[in-house]
């Protein structure tokens, strides 16, 4: 028999679309999808490049350490179901690749492990959705520290729905 508590979890920072307010959000919240529960915001502990690219203007995290922005985003905690669902969603492994990022904590939100919620500052560590397969130019585009589909950048990200 399998209780909920043996149930696999899994971190994962999301930067892009899947952040709060931004338009694939939803799809972690959708209870078939699986599940997904905030923990904390958080920024890269190294800078990566996180840039707008292709005619879509998808947001990628280049994996190039070092370079461009600590990038923002939030610490989940999924589910199995859910980790699966986004690893199909993100096109992995041809359009991103799922990897392991340092991350410094800002506000931890969710439920503590050992009694105590992580200060900010803290160092933890979590699965991303980063690239090495990007196109020769992407490294030379505008860099954000913090995504935001609506920004003033005006590149207008087009959903996967509406894609043909
Ligand atoms: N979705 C993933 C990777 C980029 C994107 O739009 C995320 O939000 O982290």
């Amino acid at each position: 028999m399998c209780l909920p508590s043996c149930i696999h979890m899994a971190r994962i920072f999301v930067y892009g679309t899947l952040k709060k307010g931004q338009p694939n959000y939803y799809r972690m919240m959708e209870r078939a999808n699986g599940r997904a529960e905030l923990l904390a915001s958080a920024c890269t502990a190294q800078k990566y490049p996180l840039v707008i690219a292709g005619e879509h203007n998808i947001p990628f995290l280049l994996n190039l350490p070092g370079q461009g922005h600590r990038v923002q985003g939030e610490i989940y905690e999924v589910d199995d179901k859910m980790l699966a669902f986004l690893d199909d969603f993100e096109g992995v492994p041809a359009m991103y690749q799922r990897t392991r990022v340092t991350l410094e904590v800002k506000e931890w939100v969710g439920k503590a492990e050992a009694g105590e919620r992580p200060a900010a500052g803290s160092v933890t560590e979590a699965f991303l959705y980063s690239t090495t397969t990007y196109r020769p130019d992407w490294p030379s585009l505008t860099r954000y520290e913090n995504y935001d589909a609506h920004g003033a950048h005006g590149l207008r990200y087009a959903s996967r729905e509406e894609r043909d």
